[in-house]
């Protein structure tokens, strides 16, 4: 049985000197209740807790553990670049490298500026779509996520969904005034804040396929039909590929749904797990940026050598073996079969998102195709499943407005003992 003593203790040692205890509030288990578990390390697909407890990881740090944890590949780069100073605040040949790597495997990206987090990608991103465009206004959609910049904080997903926070204090009018929100999936509400809009939208920006409300697919023709409304009216589309980008496939979204955007954020796998994060995109906008352009954005660390070669050696895996992309998503799918087959025995209400190695459970007998429909599932039943499975020793989001995420190292045992603990938890709520 899995006991959280240590776990316990750190958590309250840990609200003494962090807000909450967390250093970001999605790892806070205020949604779903009890203590947050306290990691101590990690191997492949397994998290060992301060306790001791053995976990199969769902989460890979929301989304960069692609490999798995502690990949020797990557935990050797960056043991011996270290050794060579972690930060030089100077241009590199491995800057140059990584953009080449990253320009090589993603479809109609000219020029790449690396940043430190998604959250710096995106605000980047949309400043550049601003200062190129001459337009101030954008649109994002219900329960999307794209970091924690003010203009952003407008009817997010991830942590606000989870904590229901509409408006965030601190935020001003001015910095969220230009922020116009549509339903994910409502290509007719886009139409209308356009032409309510006319002249004044600089950007569109959309998780091509969602992942902070739960794994949301985009209907057959939404993304298609943002991308003419963009190119008629002169709107910059930003694809967040934060969480797609070297997920789902080696060009990410864009290659995998044939949609080509105008810019492009990344960031998660394309660090490998060190902090990284990018904006992208072709070279008539892209040159808008400082120094070559006025629209200015910088960074301390950005394109840093530890976090370069994290991310250039798991790129460079994932470019020469596309294979690992054809077995996360059989993974996937086995698992997505297992538990549609627990869950109809257990004859609850249920609906499973997917899309390569992407996935949500979500007790509803409701399509979930946007914030709304994801906000009407049983978020109770979600709540006690985590915990079912928890003890189960199997580590899934600590939110039902959250995608899992998969990783190569997990094996046919591991999700057989995944849908073993499912079967069974889903007994013990039911
Ligand atoms: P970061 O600033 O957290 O690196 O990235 C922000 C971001 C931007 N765009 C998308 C599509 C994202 O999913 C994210 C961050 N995702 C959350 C998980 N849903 C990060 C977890 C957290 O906040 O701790």
């Amino acid at each position: 049985m899995y006991q959280y003593e240590s776990s316990k203790a750190l958590f309250e040692r840990a609200q003494q000197s962090i807000p909450g205890g967390v250093n970001s509030p999605v790892r806070a288990f205020k949604s779903v209740g009890g203590t947050p578990i306290f990691i101590e390390k990690a191997k492949g697909a397994y998290l060992y807790d301060a306790d001791g407890n053995q976990y199969i990881d769902y989460i890979a740090s929301w989304g960069p553990m692609i490999m798995g944890h502690a990949w020797e590949p990557v935990v050797t780069a960056i043991q011996q670049k270290a050794a060579g100073s972690t930060s030089f605040g100077a241009p590199t040949e491995l800057e140059i490298e990584m953009a080449e790597l990253i320009k090589s495997m993603a479809p109609n990206v000219d020029m790449v500026r690396m940043v430190n987090s998604g959250t710096e990608a995106c605000m980047s991103a949309l400043r550049l779509a601003r200062g190129y465009t001459g337009k101030n206004k954008f649109i994002k959609f219900e329960g999307c996520y794209h970091g924690h910049a003010d203009a952003f904080l407008v009817k997010a997903g991830s942590g606000l969904a989870t904590f229901n926070i509409q408006t965030v204090p601190g935020i001003t009018a001015g910095a969220a005034n230009d922020t116009l929100t549509a339903p994910y999936n409502n290509l007719d509400a886009v139409k209308q804040l356009v032409a309510e809009n006319k002249n004044e939208i600089a950007a569109i920006i959309i998780e091509p396929v969602a992942g902070n409300m739960g794994c949301i697919l985009p209907q057959p023709g939404f993304l298609e039909g943002l991308r003419a409304l963009c190119t008629e009216e002169n709107i910059v589309l930003i694809f967040d590929e934060v969480m797609t980008g070297f997920r789902l496939a080696p060009g990410g979204a864009q290659q995998k749904l044939n949609i080509q955007a105008d810019l492009i954020t990344y960031g998660k796998v394309i660090g490998a797990g060190m902090p990284v994060g990018a904006f992208a995109g072709r070279k008539d906008i892209m040159q808008y940026i400082a120094p070559l352009g006025n629209v200015y954005q910088a960074g301390t660390l950005s394109g840093n050598p530890l976090a370069m070669i994290a991310g250039y050696t798991l790129l460079k895996e994932l470019k020469a073996n596309h294979g690992i992309y054809t077995e996360l998503e059989q993974k996937t799918e086995y698992l997505r079969n297992g538990l549609d087959r627990v869950c109809k025995e257990a004859g609850i209400p249920y609906t499973i998102n997917q899309l390569g190695s992407m996935i949500s459970l979500h007790f509803a007998d409701h399509a979930v195709t946007d914030f709304t429909s994801a906000a009407a599932t049983n978020i109770e039943r979600f709540k006690q499943f985590f915990h079912a499975m928890l003890k189960r020793g199997v580590y899934l989001p600590p939110s039902a407005y959250e995608s899992w995420f998969l990783n190569h190292a997990l094996t046919r045992e591991d999700l057989d003992k995944t849908i073993a603990a499912a079967a069974e938890s889903l007994k013990e709520i039911a």
